[in-house]
């Protein structure tokens, strides 16, 4: 089959743009008076999708609600104060009035839209990797870094380890090793087997915990297992391309019943991290702390600079090659400013 043709920046802008003005022309069509609405509580966003968000009152039940055009930025995990309405329009039941200030954001550059927040109140992220789609360091390093930014606890999870060959195991292990030895926790599952579901389980427990990494990995389908009441839509990896088919379309809150709420969130095929400096994409590096502002040079670029002590420590055997490799390779990446880059 021919390869489908790729969209124009200004198709990919008016579709975009279409899209918005559809969904807020629903919206706006409805507008409650003061006295059609009951009294303000608490709730939480379940989901949010366009000019929508499902919102859970403090009984559990879910309702669907509109926002208030003040309201500049609401996700998933948000706690809101938001009234019902005494009519129900096109099965939308109240507004959200106002955010909570978040106590964490996950955030990641969108080409349209800057900064685009995916989740609020998260305490650890969950960077879920395999080997269909294959095994991909990068973007975990990429994860890592925007979670050590945000002050939020990352774990790395290997799914799909019934699919290891002895050889696959070899090379992801020594690549995971990394990780650990740094000190980031590392877990193998599988959903297939089950293997180590109880041990993440375990690390979830009373936890509001986020599932991230590339579509395909099996996220969903970890959920699913975790909790099996749940029945999510989940899609194999395309046979052709060896990715996944960006089956999850908006994250999803979901409480576990011993306590503890878990976040399926939609797949990415690469995570940028042009919205950081240079500076703070280091930090993300917490190995290189130690060495950090010894360099030879105060504006040192830990490329190929004389007297870089982080360099040196590679040398040392202190700081593991693949990770200063890493690191270098997303400095590149942050000067490079293409659209197509940022897309695909
Ligand atoms: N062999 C094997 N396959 C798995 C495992 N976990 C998930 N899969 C398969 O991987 C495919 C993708 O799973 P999803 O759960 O849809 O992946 P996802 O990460 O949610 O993908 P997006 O929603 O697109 O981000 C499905 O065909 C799953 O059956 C596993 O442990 N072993
Ligand atoms: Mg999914
Ligand atoms: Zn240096």
């Amino acid at each position: 089959m021919a390869k489908a043709k790729k969209l124009t920046k200004g198709q990919v802008r008016r579709i975009k743009a279409n899209q918005t003005k559809k969904l807020q022309s629903n919206a706006d069509d409805i507008k409650w008076q003061d006295d059609e609405l009951g009294d303000v509580q608490m709730g939480t966003v379940i989901s949010r999708f366009g000019q929508h968000a499902d919102v859970e009152n403090t009984h559990g039940e879910c309702v669907r609600c509109n926002l208030r055009r003040s309201i500049k930025s609401l996700v998933c995990g948000d706690k809101v104060l938001w009234r019902e309405s005494k009519t129900h329009e096109h099965s939308i039941s109240g507004i959200i009035e106002a955010v909570h200030e978040r106590d964490s954001v996950l955030a990641r550059p969108d080409v349209y839209d800057g900064v685009k927040p995916i989740a609020a109140n998260i305490s650890q992220i969950i960077i879920v990797s395999s080997v269909l789609p294959a095994f991909n360091s990068d973007i975990i390093d990429r994860y890592i870094v925007a979670a050590e930014e945000t002050g939020i606890k990352p774990i790395i999870v290997l799914n799909k380890i019934d699919l290891l060959t002895p050889e696959l195991t070899k090379t992801i292990e020594s690549q995971l090793a990394i990780y650990r030895d740094i000190g980031y926790q590392v877990l193998y599952v599988s959903s297939e087997t089950t293997d180590g579901l109880s041990q993440l389980k375990q690390q979830l427990n009373q936890q509001t915990s986020i599932f991230v990494g590339q579509s395909g990995v099996g996220k969903s389908t970890l959920t699913n297992s975790l909790m099996p009441e749940l029945g999510i839509l989940t899609k194999d990896v395309s046979e052709n391309s060896g990715l996944g088919q960006h089956t999850t379309t908006v994250a999803r809150l979901y409480h576990f019943t011993e306590g503890g709420d878990l976040i399926d969130s939609p797949g990415i095929r690469e995570f940028g991290l042009w919205h950081l400096t240079p500076e703070q994409v280091c930090n993300g590096f917490t190995d290189f702390a130690d060495f950090l502002g010894t360099c030879k040079f105060r504006d040192c670029k830990h490329q190929k600079d004389p007297g870089c002590a982080l360099i040196k420590a590679v040398e040392n055997k202190q700081i593991h090659p693949e990770r200063l490799a890493s690191f270098q390779r997303i400095l590149a990446s942050l000067n490079d400013n293409t659209l197509t880059s940022r897309f695909n």
